[in-house]
């Protein structure tokens, strides 16, 4: 994070630069976010590879919050695999939503006891917890997912609230799927549906502007990331091409899209910290978003400067 003062005729106004990656003493993968009480709350995956060479070790998620998009603070590790009886290992991709008060916080863990990657929630009655497991137990298990031959498609779990209040959890590797949540959040209710767009990887992001639905996903490897849209959350799903392309020095991707004080946000990793980043080693990253005018999205415009705000 930078802080330049920009010379005597601007002597009171001080802007304010958050160079991308956003920081650089952390390994930070995976973002989620949200807006809560004029403040961005991000949730990251935490990247511990001792090196770029064999593959991710993670054990907790991270939390920071602004009041800017520019300064962050930082919270520490409020939630871990050791918070969930039932898991066994790789905190993977999370979400965190508010719902009534509370903040359920979906993660992907390696089960303990059934084969493969899980869906957990944990639950706080705020964005910075105390957390604790909301079920003893996973929402999705790949026991429920037979129709592929991995054991690691079910990860990334990504939650919407409807207008109408009802909630739906996205997830996938390889097959997107949705399922609607009961009111309390932590069940299902009703089975699980196949999505249709192409090439999808993993990675599923849903947000709404104006009548709009927008699902964004990383696609093929290394991995892009891709959208379309809908005028029903249930789909169908138009594509609409490519959103933001290969990160640097990384093959996965992953992105949140905020909106905040009137602006629109792409939060997304890169490996292309300085300090030993790459493909297990990633970095957490932010640049602007821009709609065209008939509501597709201008491919974002990766860059080290990152966003700036006026102080
Ligand atoms: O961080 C581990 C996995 O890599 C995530 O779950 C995927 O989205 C990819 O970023």
């Amino acid at each position: 994070m930078k802080k330049c003062i920009l010379g005597l005729s601007l002597a009171f106004s001080t802007s304010v630069l958050a160079a991308n990656p956003i920081f650089t003493d952390v390994f930070t993968a995976d973002p989620a976010a949200i807006v809560h009480q004029d403040t961005v709350y991000l949730y990251t995956g935490h990247d511990e590879a001792k090196d770029n060479r064999t593959f991710f070790a993670m054990n907790d998620w991270l939390v920071f919050s602004s009041k800017d998009m520019v300064n962050w603070q930082r919270h520490g590790a409020k939630l871990s695999v050791k918070d969930f009886d039932w898991a066994k290992g790789d905190a993977w991709a999370s979400h965190v939503i508010e719902k009534n008060g509370k903040f359920y916080w979906y993660v992907t863990l390696r089960h303990a006891t059934i084969n493969g990657f899980a869906i957990g929630v944990a639950v706080a009655d705020s964005p910075v917890g105390p957390f604790k497991d909301a079920r003893g137990s996973a929402i999705i298990t790949n026991d429920m997912t037979t129709d592929t031959d991995i054991d690691w498609d079910d990860i990334d779990p990504a939650v919407f609230i409807d207008d109408d209040g009802q909630a739906y959890l996205f997830w996938g590797n390889t097959k997107p799927r949705y399922v609607k949540l009961k009111d309390n959040m932590i069940e299902m209710d009703g089975p699980i549906h196949a999505i249709d767009i192409p090439d999808f990887t993993e990675a599923l992001w849903v947000h709404k502007k104006d009548d709009t639905y927008y699902l964004s996903y990383a696609s093929g490897f290394p991995e892009k990331i891709a959208y379309a849209t809908s005028k029903s959350i249930k789909g169908p799903w138009q594509y609409q091409g490519i959103l933001n392309e290969v990160a640097g020095n990384s093959p996965t991707n992953h992105q949140a899209i905020i909106e905040f004080k009137g602006k629109s946000y792409f939060i997304y990793h890169t490996g292309a910290s300085q300090n030993g980043g790459g493909e297990f080693r990633r970095s957490v990253a932010i640049d602007p978003l821009h709609y065209n005018e008939d509501g597709t999205i201008k491919l974002i415009h990766m860059t080290t400067k990152g966003i700036s705000s006026a102080q």
